[in-house]
């Protein structure tokens, strides 16, 4: 179930965000922008089970629709071409990401009423904040 997660969300706190950033490959000036961006998160499904999860900063907006377990094409804020598929897995919502033979993984999960996302690349890990707004 999903329910946990929809509504929008305000990031507010992010540690490590640059390192994880690099490993992915991202440049000194996508780096810069996404450093400073604050993104709001908004997540939304539909009667047909679609989720949809759109992220809006001043730096980029993106947003993806897709179904649980099913595999989609997904152009990420710096611009990789993945194939992604999002899982629930122990009430948490697993984003997999492959692109060019490498794979990270965004791991959110809903904890004392924040957004926490995890963003893994390797042994690198960031963890991002979001609080609710509505
Ligand atoms: C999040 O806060 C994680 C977003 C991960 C974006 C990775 C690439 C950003 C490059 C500017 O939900």
């Amino acid at each position: 179930m999903v329910d946990a997660f929809l509504g929008t969300w305000k990031m507010t706190a992010s540690e490590n965000f640059d390192d994880y950033m690099k490993a992915l490959g991202v440049g000194f000036p996508t780096r810069q922008m996404g450093n400073m961006a604050k993104p709001s998160l908004v997540i939304s499904k539909d009667d047909q089970g679609v989720i949809s999860m759109k992220s809006q900063s001043t730096f980029k907006t993106t947003e993806i629709k897709f179904k649980l377990n099913e595999e989609f094409d997904e152009t990420t804020a710096d611009d990789r071409k993945t194939k992604t598929v999002i899982t629930v897995e122990d009430g948490k919502l697993i984003q997999k990401q492959k692109w060019d033979g490498k794979s990270t993984t965004l791991e959110r999960s809903v904890e004392d009423g924040k957004l926490i996302a995890r963003c893994i690349m390797g042994d690198v890990v960031a963890v991002r904040t979001y609080t609710k707004e509505a």
